[in-house]
């Protein structure tokens, strides 16, 4: 059964990391399909204390969809370099004709083909014809090096097939050796299963364009988007479950999908997606916030709660303020974190550019950090060739956001926010990026 691989965003927040692993979990539950939560990109601060409250291992970082070695890698049976011939003859008699050959540590000695084969018959019985008298059974006996081709390419299992294409289009060999970052045997690969790759098979989950998803998505079997951001989705070959909806967080739809096929999470799982609900709505209030993600959040909330589980005693609010609490603040952090941690990309009216978003409980600690922010920006948005850059500085506690800009348009002189002696600007009541600050850009970009 092949592995499906459940992403959300790069730059991964408590939402995109929830959903994952919530969709993961009933995909699993429900289809009986092998569903694996991933991830984009290294956790947040948020993100972090919560899966550790829950006692939740992070997912595995999947930070693009190009298939490497490990996914036409088979895993056949060896031989040491002084095992019989015969031993080596055997195990291809049942991988279609190949051995490989691994030494005592784990390292590839080489493989036994059919040509390796032939190749040491013609050494062993030369142009001498007496040569020709050797029984079959002492020729079996040899040690299994002296038969074995040791020039076979090695790759390593997690390099990207798509780099070494052309190496494997020069060699002669039809089979070659993957090994693992240590240098040991991982198995053999055939050169036409490398031609043609088996796609990664992927559902994203809390985004849908592209310059937010892993790379080389092109090359990934999409199979289904849940999500509830704004459209700017790829092209697909077939057609595939496309969901976007208009609710505060893709765990609401990850939580509404798991109540309509009749199940209920574990409390681990649905306290991993009520700290995505509360922390994309800020406990509820975000204008994102609607009635579904009110009833989402109780009903989380009932499964998580209950006697014995980690947030035994914990009720929505004061859940949410932990939540928020453990990600807000300018001190702990670097500046270059500070700007980059929740990044998005975006692409319009001929611009490319970025908000990033940090959150604090008082916007009076921006004063104290603000060069140093306003100067990450600017390397931020110089290093990633962006046109200009945005930073809202969220105050989670009293619902308002300043914002810090990098080199932005002229057009921008027109956002309805007044600007501060700083340069900053107050945007009084502005707490979403997504349904707040992106629409009065997009509005004035295009
Ligand atoms: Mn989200």
């Amino acid at each position: 059964m092949p592995t499906i691989y459940v992403v959300g965003h790069v730059n991964p927040d408590t939402d995109s990391i929830a959903s994952a692993v919530g969709y993961a979990w009933l995909l699993r539950e429900r289809d009986d399909v092998q569903a694996v939560p991933a991830r984009a990109g290294s956790l947040n601060k948020q993100t972090t204390w919560v899966l550790d409250r829950l006692g939740i291992k992070p997912p595995r970082l999947l930070t693009d969809a190009s298939p490497r070695f490990v996914a036409v890698s088979r895993r056949m049976d060896t031989v040491t370099p002084s095992q019989p011939l015969r031993d080596a003859w055997a195990i291809a008699n049942r991988t279609g004709g190949v051995a490989p050959v691994v030494n005592e540590d784990g390292t590839p000695y080489g493989l036994i083909t059919g040509l390796s084969l032939f190749d040491f018959l013609g050494r062993l019985v030369g142009p001498r014809p007496k040569g020709e008298d050797q029984r079959i059974c002492d020729f079996l006996a040899r040690p299994a090096a002296e038969a074995c081709d040791t020039s076979v390419p090695r790759f390593r299992a997690d390099t990207h097939i798509r780099d070494a294409l052309n190496r494997i289009l020069r060699e002669e060999h039809n089979f070659f050796l993957v090994v693992d970052d240590q240098g040991r045997y991982h198995g053999v690969c055939r050169q036409r299963d490398l031609l043609n790759p088996p796609r990664l098979q992927v559902v994203l989950v809390d985004h849908n364009e592209p310059s937010q998803a892993i790379g080389a998505l092109e090359e990934a079997e999409l199979l289904e988007v849940l999500d509830h951001h704004r459209l700017g989705n790829p092209h697909t070959r077939a057609p595939i479950r496309f969901t976007v909806d208009v609710v505060g967080s893709t765990s609401t739809l990850v939580s509404e999908r798991i109540a309509e096929a009749g199940l209920s999470a574990p409390p681990e799982i649905a306290g991993l997606l009520l700290a995505g609900l509360l922390s994309d709505t800020l406990i509820l209030t975000s204008p994102t916030t609607t009635e579904r993600d009110q009833q989402a959040a109780e009903r989380l909330a009932r499964w998580a709660f209950i006697i014995g589980s980690p947030l035994e005693g914990e009720s929505i609010q004061s859940f949410g303020e932990a939540l928020l609490a453990a990600g807000a603040g300018l001190a702990s952090r670097d500046p270059d974190e500070v700007v980059s941690t929740d990044l998005k990309l975006y692409e319009a009216g001929g611009f490319h550019f970025a908000i990033a978003q940090a959150e604090v409980t008082s916007l009076v600690q921006l004063d104290e950090y603000l060069e140093a922010i306003q100067k990450a920006l600017d390397e931020l948005r110089e290093h990633r060739g962006l046109d200009f850059a945005i930073l809202m500085v969220t105050d989670v506690v009293r619902g308002s956001s300043r914002l810090v800009l990098s080199n932005p348009p002229e057009v921008l002189n027109d956002l309805p926010y007044p600007r501060l002696p700083d340069g900053t600007r107050m945007a009084e009541g502005v707490v979403s990026r997504k349904k707040q600050l992106l629409p009065v850009v997009l509005g004035l970009l295009e």
